[in-house]
């Protein structure tokens, strides 16, 4: 796929299928030069597979040349990125202590709470059921600026919240009482209270992530009906587009507050 703008810089880059998995465009964030490279890149580039001929096109910047960046979809639709090192494993004192939004709709990105715990190689990033994304790992080549002291595995694990859970957490939607298996005609209902708050379904897959890259990633967009009291959701059919697996059904409200997952299967 041409197009890529410093395609040299591609070792330890994170990449994504972006929300929903509908649209097919493929992101690519950061990365480094091949090896004990000292180089890495702040560009970000998005492809649309459903063009005739399908061409990267420059995203929006990271604050710095990032490479080990973490990706996460969340349930509203944006991708969460963080940490991350501007050296080869956070040589030279170089983990960075940042994080931020992506948005695909404005492809732009927006500032989120700082990590307090830098990661560089080794090291994940995941949804969690309830919302919110747990980070752990980091593989340093060494524990010092001047870079003579040998590197210790990162234990702590950081949890990230969200905006709306802060904003919302004691008010979320809720998925009820409902089935663990689709139906034959490939839906779903669950029991709410509030089916008028429910906007948004996405059907997450659980998280694989190893070496910042997450090979299941993917969030697919459902189909929404209502009644007075449940809300049914609607699964594509392409078995390429929803592998069969189980995943996490998430609804959101109008300000992207994610309810809890359901644990769900798609045979
Ligand atoms: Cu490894």
């Amino acid at each position: 796929v041409p197009g890529l703008r410093d395609p040299d810089e591609t070792e330890t880059s994170a990449s994504l299928l972006l929300p929903p998995a509908q649209d097919q465009k493929v992101m690519i964030l950061g990365g480094g030069g091949v090896g004990e490279s000292k180089k890495s890149t702040p560009r970000t580039a998005v492809v649309d597979l459903k063009k005739g001929s399908p061409s990267f096109e420059d995203g929006p910047n990271l604050p710095q040349g990032t490479r080990y960046l973490n990706s996460v979809i969340m349930p509203d639709d944006s991708v969460f990125t963080t940490n991350g090192s501007e050296d080869y494993r956070g040589r030279s004192a170089s983990n960075i202590l940042k994080a931020q939004f992506y948005d695909p709709k404005g492809n732009a990105f927006r500032e989120a709470a700082s990590p307090k715990v830098g990661r560089n190689y080794h090291s994940e990033a995941l949804l969690l059921p309830d919302g919110r994304v747990a980070t752990f790992g980091s593989d340093p080549l060494f524990d010092d600026q001047q870079n003579t002291k040998l590197g210790h595995f990162e234990q702590r694990m950081e949890i990230f919240t969200p905006p709306a859970l802060h904003k919302n957490g004691k008010n979320r939607p809720v998925l009820g009482e409902g089935p663990d298996v689709l139906d034959s005609k490939r839906r779903a209902t669950f029991a709410t209270e509030h089916p008028e708050r429910v906007v948004n379904a996405r059907l997450m897959r659980p998280s694989a992530v190893t070496h910042t890259t997450d090979v299941e990633q993917r969030s697919i967009e459902l189909g929404l009906t209502k009644t007075k009291n449940s809300v049914t959701v609607d699964v594509p059919s392409d078995r390429a587009l929803v592998p069969p697996g189980w995943y996490m059904l998430f609804v959101t409200d109008g300000e992207g507050t994610p309810s809890e997952a359901k644990w769900i299967q798609v045979r």
